[in-house]
Protein backbone atom coordinates (compact mmCIF):
# COMPACT_ATOMS: atom_id res chain seq x y z
CA UNK A 1 0.00 0.00 0.00
CA UNK A 2 2.04 3.10 -1.33
CA UNK A 3 0.30 4.62 -4.06
CA UNK A 4 -1.64 7.89 -2.73
CA UNK A 5 1.45 8.91 -0.30
CA UNK A 6 4.69 7.67 -1.66
CA UNK A 7 6.58 10.08 -0.84
CA UNK A 8 5.57 9.46 3.21
CA UNK A 9 6.55 6.32 5.01
CA UNK A 10 5.46 5.22 8.84
CA UNK A 11 5.74 8.43 10.58
CA UNK A 12 8.17 7.40 13.73
CA UNK A 13 8.68 9.02 16.78
CA UNK A 14 11.38 11.32 17.90
CA UNK A 15 11.09 12.80 20.79
CA UNK A 16 10.86 16.64 21.43
CA UNK A 17 14.04 17.45 19.81
CA UNK A 18 13.21 16.86 16.61
CA UNK A 19 12.35 19.34 14.24
CA UNK A 20 11.26 16.39 11.44
CA UNK A 21 7.56 17.60 10.40
CA UNK A 22 7.15 13.82 9.39
CA UNK A 23 7.94 12.60 12.64
CA UNK A 24 6.21 12.67 16.69
CA UNK A 25 7.60 14.64 19.14
CA UNK A 26 5.21 13.65 21.87
CA UNK A 27 3.20 10.94 20.58
CA UNK A 28 5.07 7.46 21.54
CA UNK A 29 2.26 4.83 20.77
CA UNK A 30 3.70 2.17 23.26
CA UNK A 31 5.02 4.72 26.22
CA UNK A 32 3.53 3.88 29.20
CA UNK A 33 1.32 6.46 31.29
CA UNK A 34 -0.13 5.09 34.89
CA UNK A 35 -1.39 2.00 33.62
CA UNK A 36 -1.82 1.86 29.65
CA UNK A 37 0.11 3.01 26.56
CA UNK A 38 -0.25 6.04 25.15
CA UNK A 39 -2.44 4.37 22.36
CA UNK A 40 -4.73 2.58 24.76
CA UNK A 41 -5.66 5.98 26.49
CA UNK A 42 -5.78 8.57 23.52
CA UNK A 43 -7.79 5.74 20.93
CA UNK A 44 -7.46 8.45 18.19
CA UNK A 45 -9.58 8.03 15.18
CA UNK A 46 -9.29 9.07 11.64
CA UNK A 47 -12.65 11.13 10.35
CA UNK A 48 -13.49 9.52 7.05
CA UNK A 49 -15.23 12.46 5.98
CA UNK A 50 -13.40 15.61 6.52
CA UNK A 51 -9.78 13.56 5.43
CA UNK A 52 -10.86 11.54 2.32
CA UNK A 53 -14.16 13.43 0.98
CA UNK A 54 -13.59 17.06 1.85
CA UNK A 55 -12.32 19.18 -1.31
CA UNK A 56 -11.09 21.94 0.72
CA UNK A 57 -14.38 23.80 -0.77
CA UNK A 58 -15.81 26.71 1.36
CA UNK A 59 -19.49 28.85 0.41
CA UNK A 60 -17.28 31.16 -1.36
CA UNK A 61 -15.23 29.09 -3.56
CA UNK A 62 -14.71 25.69 -4.98
CA UNK A 63 -12.31 22.62 -3.99
CA UNK A 64 -8.56 22.96 -3.61
CA UNK A 65 -7.53 19.51 -2.73
CA UNK A 66 -6.75 17.40 -5.74
CA UNK A 67 -8.03 13.82 -3.53
CA UNK A 68 -6.72 11.50 -6.61
CA UNK A 69 -8.56 8.43 -4.71
CA UNK A 70 -11.64 10.55 -5.52
CA UNK A 71 -11.68 10.53 -9.60
CA UNK A 72 -12.68 7.18 -11.42
CA UNK A 73 -15.61 7.67 -13.06
CA UNK A 74 -17.20 4.27 -12.04
CA UNK A 75 -18.88 5.27 -7.83
CA UNK A 76 -17.98 1.80 -7.12
CA UNK A 77 -14.44 1.98 -8.12
CA UNK A 78 -14.24 5.27 -6.60
CA UNK A 79 -15.17 4.15 -3.20
CA UNK A 80 -12.37 1.27 -3.39
CA UNK A 81 -10.11 4.08 -4.22
CA UNK A 82 -10.78 5.59 -1.22
CA UNK A 83 -10.64 2.87 1.07
CA UNK A 84 -7.33 2.36 -0.28
CA UNK A 85 -6.12 5.20 0.49
CA UNK A 86 -7.42 6.03 4.10
CA UNK A 87 -5.87 2.83 4.99
CA UNK A 88 -2.76 3.67 3.42
CA UNK A 89 -2.88 6.97 4.95
CA UNK A 90 -3.73 5.18 8.64
CA UNK A 91 -1.05 2.87 8.92
CA UNK A 92 1.29 5.06 7.74
CA UNK A 93 0.41 7.31 10.76
CA UNK A 94 -0.15 4.82 12.83
CA UNK A 95 -3.58 5.30 14.41
CA UNK A 96 -5.43 2.02 15.30
CA UNK A 97 -9.58 3.77 14.15
CA UNK A 98 -11.28 5.32 12.06
CA UNK A 99 -14.97 6.74 12.07
CA UNK A 100 -17.40 7.11 9.06
CA UNK A 101 -20.84 8.15 7.41
CA UNK A 102 -22.44 5.52 5.36
CA UNK A 103 -22.11 7.97 2.82
CA UNK A 104 -18.65 8.77 3.06
CA UNK A 105 -17.94 4.86 2.14
CA UNK A 106 -20.73 4.31 -0.53
CA UNK A 107 -22.30 6.21 -2.95
CA UNK A 108 -26.39 6.11 -2.79
CA UNK A 109 -27.18 4.38 -6.18
CA UNK A 110 -30.39 5.17 -8.22
CA UNK A 111 -32.99 3.03 -6.20
CA UNK A 112 -32.71 2.21 -2.08
CA UNK A 113 -31.73 -1.36 -3.22
CA UNK A 114 -28.51 -0.39 -5.01
CA UNK A 115 -27.73 1.99 -2.05
CA UNK A 116 -27.77 -0.95 0.39
CA UNK A 117 -25.98 -3.39 -2.53
CA UNK A 118 -23.01 -0.25 -2.88
CA UNK A 119 -22.73 -0.67 1.14
CA UNK A 120 -22.26 -4.12 1.48
CA UNK A 121 -20.05 -4.19 -1.16
CA UNK A 122 -17.71 -1.27 0.40
CA UNK A 123 -18.40 -3.25 3.97
CA UNK A 124 -16.54 -6.23 2.80
CA UNK A 125 -13.88 -4.55 1.11
CA UNK A 126 -13.30 -2.62 4.63
CA UNK A 127 -13.42 -5.98 6.73
CA UNK A 128 -10.75 -6.86 4.67
CA UNK A 129 -8.65 -3.94 4.76
CA UNK A 130 -8.80 -4.01 8.75
CA UNK A 131 -8.18 -7.68 9.07
CA UNK A 132 -4.56 -6.46 7.04
CA UNK A 133 -4.26 -3.80 9.09
CA UNK A 134 -5.49 -4.55 12.48
CA UNK A 135 -6.77 -0.87 12.07
CA UNK A 136 -10.65 -0.71 13.57
CA UNK A 137 -13.92 0.85 13.14
CA UNK A 138 -14.47 3.01 16.45
CA UNK A 139 -17.93 4.08 15.07
CA UNK A 140 -20.14 4.28 12.47
CA UNK A 141 -23.24 6.52 11.67
CA UNK A 142 -25.74 7.64 8.68
CA UNK A 143 -25.88 10.65 7.09
CA UNK A 144 -29.28 11.94 7.32
CA UNK A 145 -28.49 15.82 6.21
CA UNK A 146 -26.70 15.61 2.99
CA UNK A 147 -29.49 14.46 0.73
CA UNK A 148 -32.46 17.01 -0.50
CA UNK A 149 -34.32 14.47 1.02
CA UNK A 150 -33.69 15.14 4.07
CA UNK A 151 -33.98 19.03 3.81
CA UNK A 152 -36.64 19.17 6.87
CA UNK A 153 -34.82 16.52 9.01
CA UNK A 154 -34.53 12.61 9.10
CA UNK A 155 -35.59 11.80 11.96
CA UNK A 156 -37.69 14.53 12.64
CA UNK A 157 -39.37 15.17 9.53
CA UNK A 158 -43.18 15.67 8.66
CA UNK A 159 -43.32 13.40 5.77
CA UNK A 160 -43.82 9.92 6.86
CA UNK A 161 -41.95 8.60 3.40
CA UNK A 162 -38.91 10.68 4.55
CA UNK A 163 -38.73 9.44 8.26
CA UNK A 164 -39.22 5.49 7.05
CA UNK A 165 -35.99 6.20 4.10
CA UNK A 166 -34.59 7.49 7.26
CA UNK A 167 -35.22 4.72 9.72
CA UNK A 168 -34.35 2.13 7.03
CA UNK A 169 -30.91 4.09 6.06
CA UNK A 170 -30.42 3.90 10.08
CA UNK A 171 -30.49 0.09 10.11
CA UNK A 172 -28.38 -0.32 7.54
CA UNK A 173 -26.08 1.78 8.52
CA UNK A 174 -26.06 -0.44 12.46
CA UNK A 175 -25.47 -3.34 10.28
CA UNK A 176 -22.45 -1.80 8.55
CA UNK A 177 -21.05 -0.66 12.10
CA UNK A 178 -21.83 -4.06 13.36
CA UNK A 179 -20.59 -6.21 10.54
CA UNK A 180 -17.21 -4.02 11.05
CA UNK A 181 -16.86 -4.54 14.94
CA UNK A 182 -17.86 -0.78 15.55
CA UNK A 183 -17.84 -0.12 19.15
CA UNK A 184 -20.56 2.85 18.67
CA UNK A 185 -22.69 4.54 16.80
CA UNK A 186 -23.79 8.12 16.47
CA UNK A 187 -25.90 10.37 15.96
CA UNK A 188 -25.67 13.97 15.48
CA UNK A 189 -28.83 15.68 14.00
CA UNK A 190 -27.37 18.28 11.80
CA UNK A 191 -30.95 18.62 10.31
CA UNK A 192 -33.03 17.41 13.92
CA UNK A 193 -34.19 21.00 15.05
CA UNK A 194 -36.24 23.82 13.28
CA UNK A 195 -35.55 27.01 10.98
CA UNK A 196 -38.86 28.90 12.12
CA UNK A 197 -41.03 28.20 14.76
CA UNK A 198 -44.32 29.35 12.63
CA UNK A 199 -44.33 25.73 10.93
CA UNK A 200 -42.61 23.49 13.37
CA UNK A 201 -44.37 21.11 16.25
CA UNK A 202 -41.25 21.11 18.32
CA UNK A 203 -43.71 18.69 20.44
CA UNK A 204 -44.18 16.62 17.50
CA UNK A 205 -40.76 16.62 16.19
CA UNK A 206 -38.80 16.26 19.82
CA UNK A 207 -40.93 12.71 20.57
CA UNK A 208 -40.54 11.11 16.91
CA UNK A 209 -36.98 11.83 17.49
CA UNK A 210 -37.15 9.92 20.49
CA UNK A 211 -39.29 6.94 19.17
CA UNK A 212 -36.77 6.51 16.62
CA UNK A 213 -33.53 6.46 19.22
CA UNK A 214 -35.87 3.58 20.47
CA UNK A 215 -36.68 1.71 17.59
CA UNK A 216 -32.41 2.15 16.32
CA UNK A 217 -31.48 0.72 20.11
CA UNK A 218 -34.35 -2.15 19.45
CA UNK A 219 -32.93 -2.98 16.05
CA UNK A 220 -29.23 -3.12 17.17
CA UNK A 221 -29.96 -5.60 19.71
CA UNK A 222 -31.23 -7.56 17.23
CA UNK A 223 -28.67 -6.85 15.00
CA UNK A 224 -25.75 -8.30 17.62
CA UNK A 225 -24.43 -4.69 18.48
CA UNK A 226 -22.50 -4.76 21.38
CA UNK A 227 -21.41 -1.04 21.72
CA UNK A 228 -22.92 2.14 23.12
CA UNK A 229 -25.16 4.75 21.44
CA UNK A 230 -23.98 8.50 21.35
CA UNK A 231 -25.45 11.49 20.98
CA UNK A 232 -23.42 14.52 19.56
CA UNK A 233 -24.59 17.65 20.90
CA UNK A 234 -24.81 20.58 18.13
CA UNK A 235 -26.56 23.78 19.13
CA UNK A 236 -27.20 24.81 15.50
CA UNK A 237 -25.74 24.50 12.04
CA UNK A 238 -27.08 23.82 9.74
CA UNK A 239 -30.42 24.40 11.75
CA UNK A 240 -31.24 27.53 13.08
CA UNK A 241 -31.73 25.37 16.83
CA UNK A 242 -30.55 22.19 17.05
CA UNK A 243 -32.74 19.65 19.42
CA UNK A 244 -29.37 17.99 20.34
CA UNK A 245 -27.68 21.40 21.66
CA UNK A 246 -25.80 20.99 24.29
CA UNK A 247 -24.67 17.94 27.03
CA UNK A 248 -27.06 19.36 29.30
CA UNK A 249 -30.03 19.51 27.05
CA UNK A 250 -28.86 15.85 26.08
CA UNK A 251 -29.04 14.48 29.44
CA UNK A 252 -32.77 16.29 29.95
CA UNK A 253 -34.00 14.47 26.92
CA UNK A 254 -32.47 11.23 27.02
CA UNK A 255 -34.04 10.99 30.30
CA UNK A 256 -37.33 12.56 29.31
CA UNK A 257 -37.73 9.69 26.61
CA UNK A 258 -36.17 6.97 28.75
CA UNK A 259 -33.03 6.30 26.79
CA UNK A 260 -30.31 6.56 29.48
CA UNK A 261 -29.32 3.29 29.57
CA UNK A 262 -28.70 2.86 25.95
CA UNK A 263 -26.64 5.98 25.25
CA UNK A 264 -23.88 8.03 26.13
CA UNK A 265 -22.58 11.73 24.73
CA UNK A 266 -20.04 12.13 21.94
CA UNK A 267 -19.01 15.89 23.28
CA UNK A 268 -17.34 17.59 20.21
CA UNK A 269 -14.82 20.86 20.65
CA UNK A 270 -16.19 22.90 18.29
CA UNK A 271 -19.79 22.06 19.03
CA UNK A 272 -19.60 22.98 22.72
CA UNK A 273 -17.98 26.24 21.77
CA UNK A 274 -20.91 26.99 19.43
CA UNK A 275 -23.09 26.93 22.38
CA UNK A 276 -20.75 29.45 23.80
CA UNK A 277 -19.44 26.87 26.36
CA UNK A 278 -16.11 25.95 26.46
CA UNK A 279 -15.17 22.51 25.53
CA UNK A 280 -14.11 21.25 29.69
CA UNK A 281 -17.86 22.79 30.14
CA UNK A 282 -19.94 19.94 27.89
CA UNK A 283 -17.32 17.36 29.29
CA UNK A 284 -17.59 18.13 32.92
CA UNK A 285 -21.01 17.92 32.17
CA UNK A 286 -21.33 14.87 30.29
CA UNK A 287 -18.83 12.93 32.59
CA UNK A 288 -20.11 14.12 36.04
CA UNK A 289 -23.32 12.32 34.85
CA UNK A 290 -21.27 9.62 34.03
CA UNK A 291 -22.52 9.97 30.63
CA UNK A 292 -19.02 10.90 28.90
CA UNK A 293 -18.38 8.13 26.06
CA UNK A 294 -16.04 9.85 23.04
CA UNK A 295 -14.82 12.97 22.10
CA UNK A 296 -14.73 14.65 18.64
CA UNK A 297 -11.47 16.87 18.92
CA UNK A 298 -11.68 19.67 17.36
CA UNK A 299 -11.68 23.43 17.78
CA UNK A 300 -13.33 26.49 16.53
CA UNK A 301 -12.00 30.07 16.37
CA UNK A 302 -13.20 32.30 18.84
CA UNK A 303 -13.34 34.88 16.19
CA UNK A 304 -15.77 33.38 14.45
CA UNK A 305 -19.05 32.25 14.74
CA UNK A 306 -19.52 28.71 12.74
CA UNK A 307 -18.16 25.44 13.18
CA UNK A 308 -14.15 25.33 11.42
CA UNK A 309 -13.42 22.12 12.50
CA UNK A 310 -9.89 22.81 13.15
CA UNK A 311 -7.32 20.68 14.50
CA UNK A 312 -6.77 20.89 17.83
CA UNK A 313 -3.33 22.55 18.85
CA UNK A 314 -4.55 24.22 22.12
CA UNK A 315 -2.66 22.43 24.43
CA UNK A 316 -4.84 23.88 27.40
CA UNK A 317 -7.83 22.83 25.78
CA UNK A 318 -6.25 19.24 25.49
CA UNK A 319 -4.97 18.94 29.14
CA UNK A 320 -8.70 19.49 30.42
CA UNK A 321 -10.23 17.28 28.08
CA UNK A 322 -7.61 14.96 29.22
CA UNK A 323 -7.89 15.13 32.79
CA UNK A 324 -11.37 14.76 32.42
CA UNK A 325 -11.05 11.05 30.65
CA UNK A 326 -8.51 10.00 33.27
CA UNK A 327 -10.59 11.03 35.95
CA UNK A 328 -13.54 9.07 34.84
CA UNK A 329 -10.73 5.83 33.99
CA UNK A 330 -10.50 6.52 30.42
CA UNK A 331 -13.32 5.97 27.48
CA UNK A 332 -14.47 2.19 27.22
CA UNK A 333 -16.56 2.37 24.13
CA UNK A 334 -15.51 5.47 22.67
CA UNK A 335 -12.19 7.51 21.51
CA UNK A 336 -11.10 10.52 20.21
CA UNK A 337 -12.15 11.13 16.79
CA UNK A 338 -10.71 14.25 14.95
CA UNK A 339 -13.39 15.65 13.38
CA UNK A 340 -11.19 18.40 11.66
CA UNK A 341 -10.15 19.37 8.19
CA UNK A 342 -7.11 20.78 6.86
CA UNK A 343 -7.79 24.58 5.75
CA UNK A 344 -8.47 25.84 2.37
CA UNK A 345 -4.84 26.44 1.85
CA UNK A 346 -3.30 22.98 2.94
CA UNK A 347 -3.87 21.04 -0.69
CA UNK A 348 -1.11 19.14 -0.76
CA UNK A 349 -1.03 15.76 0.22
CA UNK A 350 1.29 15.87 2.97
CA UNK A 351 -1.04 18.82 4.85
CA UNK A 352 -2.93 15.83 6.10
CA UNK A 353 0.31 14.36 7.67
CA UNK A 354 1.40 17.53 9.23
CA UNK A 355 -2.43 18.11 10.63
CA UNK A 356 -2.86 14.75 12.28
CA UNK A 357 0.41 14.46 13.61
CA UNK A 358 0.20 18.06 15.48
CA UNK A 359 -3.06 17.09 16.66
CA UNK A 360 -1.92 13.60 18.43
CA UNK A 361 1.13 15.24 19.47
CA UNK A 362 -1.04 17.72 21.54
CA UNK A 363 -2.86 15.59 23.16
CA UNK A 364 -0.03 13.03 23.75
CA UNK A 365 1.26 16.06 25.70
CA UNK A 366 -1.78 16.99 27.16
CA UNK A 367 -2.28 13.22 28.05
CA UNK A 368 0.98 13.66 29.83
CA UNK A 369 0.56 16.60 31.97
CA UNK A 370 -2.92 15.83 33.01
CA UNK A 371 -1.88 12.09 34.42
CA UNK A 372 0.64 14.64 36.52
CA UNK A 373 -2.28 16.84 37.51
CA UNK A 374 -4.32 13.53 39.04
CA UNK A 375 -1.01 12.22 40.78
CA UNK A 376 -0.01 15.40 42.42
CA UNK A 377 -4.01 15.70 43.20
CA UNK A 378 -3.54 19.85 43.39
CA UNK A 379 -7.18 20.57 42.07
CA UNK A 380 -8.48 17.22 44.12
CA UNK A 381 -7.61 18.47 47.05
CA UNK A 382 -8.54 22.23 46.68
CA UNK A 383 -12.09 21.10 45.47
CA UNK A 384 -11.75 18.67 48.49
CA UNK A 385 -10.93 21.47 50.97
CA UNK A 386 -13.32 23.72 49.67
CA UNK A 387 -16.13 21.35 49.92
CA UNK A 388 -15.22 20.30 52.97
CA UNK A 389 -17.90 21.78 55.16
C1 LIG B 1 -21.02 17.96 12.22
C2 LIG B 1 -20.39 16.83 12.91
C3 LIG B 1 -20.67 15.49 12.32
C4 LIG B 1 -20.70 14.36 13.29
C5 LIG B 1 -21.05 13.03 12.69
O1 LIG B 1 -20.81 19.18 12.80
O2 LIG B 1 -19.67 17.00 13.86
O3 LIG B 1 -19.78 15.28 11.28
O4 LIG B 1 -19.48 14.21 13.96
O5 LIG B 1 -22.24 13.06 11.98
CO1 LIG C 1 -18.50 15.71 15.04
Amino acid sequence: MNTYFPDVGRIPYEGPASTNPLAFRHYDADKVVGDQTMAEHLRFAVCYWHSFCGTGGDPFGSGTRPLPWNVDPDPIAQAHDRLDAAFEFMAKLGVKYYCFHDRDIAPEGATIKETNRNLKKIVARAKDLQKRTGIKLLWGTANLFGHPRYTYGGATNPDPLVLAHAASQVRRAIDATVELGGTGYVFWGGREGYVSLINTDMKQEREQLANFMHMAVNYAKKAGFKGKFFIEPKPKEPSTHQYDFDAATCLGYLKEFGLEDSFQLNIEANHATLATHSFQHDLTVASSAGMLGSLDINRGDMTVGWDTDQFPTDIYDAVWAMYIVLGQGGLKHGGLNFDAKVRRGSFDSVDLFYAHIGGMDAFARALVIADKLHQDKVFKKVIADRYAG
